[in-house]
């Protein structure tokens, strides 16, 4: 299983058009305050490569980092949020525009991290989110997010309604916490497959 992920921030943008072309990318994407910017944290075992805050909207532009040797032009991309209910109509407007723009256009995008709240369980416009991407055709792994916070006695049957209303097979979720670590070394194996293949 990895090891800490090498990850160096490279650039914010507020337009897939302004990005250079790479040879290969995975996006983080998910619902306001679900864990993107935490979990890219934890698979760097940094605290503060990226911004996280407890309330939604840390991420307001499309993040960049490099895995590897610098120049390596091999991504982990950190988007905004969809769905904070406390921006503008019009703010929520441009974020969700320039992720959508990005998943839609990025000929260098090899995969989807898509995380779902692990205690909350799915939501309306994660769902939406699902059968968009889906429509796109991007290869999809569910994570879900904050498994600390199910008490270990609800974990076995949380597993089993998540994945059922994600219409997935059990096993196809990632389950993880970024705070204590848990299904990290997994993922960071599964980056480095896609990324580096
Ligand atoms: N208990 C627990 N809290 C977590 C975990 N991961 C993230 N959080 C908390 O959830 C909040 C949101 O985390 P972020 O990583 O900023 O969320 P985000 O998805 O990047 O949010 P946006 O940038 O607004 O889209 C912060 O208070 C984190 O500390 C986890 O594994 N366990
Ligand atoms: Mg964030």
């Amino acid at each position: 299983m990895a090891g800490p992920l090498t990850l160096r921030f490279v650039a914010s943008y507020s337009r897939a058009q302004q990005m250079p072309d790479t040879e290969a990318e995975i996006a983080l994407v998910g619902r306001s305050n679900v864990g993107k910017s935490s979990l890219l944290n934890a698979l760097a075992q940094r605290k503060q490569l990226a911004r996280t805050s407890k309330n939604p909207g840390a991420t307001r532009l499309i993040n960049t980092y490099e895995l590897g040797t610098e120049g390596s032009r091999r991504w982990l991309v950190d988007l905004p949020g969809y769905g904070y209910a406390k921006a503008s109509k019009a703010e929520q407007a441009r974020w969700s525009a320039m992720a959508e723009n990005y998943l839609a256009h990025r000929a260098s995008l090899r995969g989807v991290l898509h995380l779902i709240d692990g205690e909350i369980g799915p939501t309306r416009l994660d769902l939406d989110t699902v059968a968009w991407l889906d429509s796109l055709g991007l290869p999809v792994t569910y994570v879900a997010t904050k498994i600390d916070k199910v008490r270990p006695s609800r974990q076995g049957a949380r597993r089993v309604e998540l994945s059922s209303k994600l219409c997935t097979e059990s096993g196809a979720v990632e389950w993880t916490s970024s705070a204590k670590g848990s299904g990290i070394p997994e993922l960071r194996s599964l980056v480095k497959a896609v990324l580096e293949a």
